[in-house]
């Protein structure tokens, strides 16, 4: 059987601004930066404090019966806690007062206060609490996009998905295990949007899903105060190896006007690739006209053009220059 490739996420310590900046961000590749102080958090933020602090603010919450959280089949519930129990229930692993079962499992990702328009911000939902986390200065202020809370029970596991914002995801408190995939082997993923439906990424049923061993694993376990550099449209699935806080900001890798204007969580593809997407359904659509033989050939020299246009050239660099085809 095929192994899949292990790479670990490089590990950099002491990095300030310029150091990001220049060594780091420009490789479009994850890394873990340790050392870089998030403020008081790392040392307050305690399941007491939380609760004393964190105000009795209602949050939406999700909880699932099993650690192993499923988007695409829903395996989970939306519920309403006030913050303070929720972060009660989150550290415990049995519950005398629980939606499901007593070893039900919770997740946090904090929302805006109007969630359906607003991106989630630390300081305005929780601010009793964002003071004491220091967002890193690694982006100008009007690339900021949102500030978002993560809390999940021990071994919660998220499933995996690229955001289209680029992300620090801090741990605040416990360990977080995190496996990354490159967008170039988004091929192997199985992707339905933005999301992969290869669930159990570490013992994968390769009858469904053969082509995931492919698909290079980065993989890294963040401890309190670490941060993970996690460039837009790379896949991330994160498992708590214990009861964990994490804060996660996105900010703007391109220009405002090309992301889409109501995306409150980071996650609706760039306009220009919603655009090309569709206009791809379109052509597709065109080829079901043709006879299967046809629509084989024309399919394939589509993919030609594709790879020869818009495929970068390995391993990173610049989109080659597309001239226009000679048909
Ligand atoms: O840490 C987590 O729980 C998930 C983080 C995540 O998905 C993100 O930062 O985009």
């Amino acid at each position: 059987m095929q192994h899949q490739e292990k790479v670990p996420v490089p590990v950099y310590t002491a990095v300030d601004r310029d150091v990001f900046l220049q060594e780091i961000y420009p490789k479009r590749s994850p890394a873990v930066l340790r050392d870089v102080s998030l403020g008081p958090c790392v040392r307050k933020w305690t399941v007491d404090y939380l609760t004393e602090n964190g105000g009795d603010k209602e949050v939406k919450v999700h909880v699932s019966a099993v650690p192993q959280m499923d988007f695409l089949h829903k395996n989970f519930l939306y519920r309403t806690l006030p913050f303070s129990e929720f972060v009660q229930r989150a550290a415990e692993t049995k519950h005398s007062n629980f939606f499901i079962s007593e070893e039900e499992s919770y997740y946090l990702r904090s929302l805006g206060d109007d969630s359906r328009r607003e991106p989630a911000d630390l300081r305005k939902q929780f601010p009793g609490l964002a003071e004491d986390f220091h967002i890193p200065e690694f982006f100008e202020p009007e690339q900021f996009f949102s500030c978002v809370f993560r809390i999940s029970s021990h071994g919660l596991q998220l499933w995996t998905h690229y955001d289209v914002m680029d992300n620090l995801l801090a741990q605040v408190s416990g360990r977080k295990r995190v496996v990354l995939y490159s967008p170039r082997d988004a091929q192997y993923l199985y992707l339905t949007g933005d999301k992969s439906e290869v669930l159990d990424i570490d013992t994968p049923d390769l009858e469904r899903y053969p082509e995931f061993v492919k698909a290079r694993r980065y993989e890294c376990v963040l401890e309190p105060g670490d941060l993970l550099f996690i460039p837009a449209l790379w896949f991330h699935n994160t498992l708590a190896l214990q009861f964990g806080i994490g804060v996660n900001v996105f900010w703007r890798h391109l220009q405002a006007e090309s992301y889409d204007k109501k995306d409150p969580y980071g996650n609706k593809d760039p306009v220009a690739a919603a655009r090309a997407m569709q206009v791809l359904e379109r052509a597709l659509q065109a080829l079901k006209e043709l006879p299967p033989d046809y629509r084989d050939f024309y399919a394939r020299r589509m993919v030609m053009r594709i790879q020869s246009c818009a495929y970068s050239s390995q391993p990173e660099g610049a989109v080659q220059e597309c001239r226009p085809s000679d048909s």
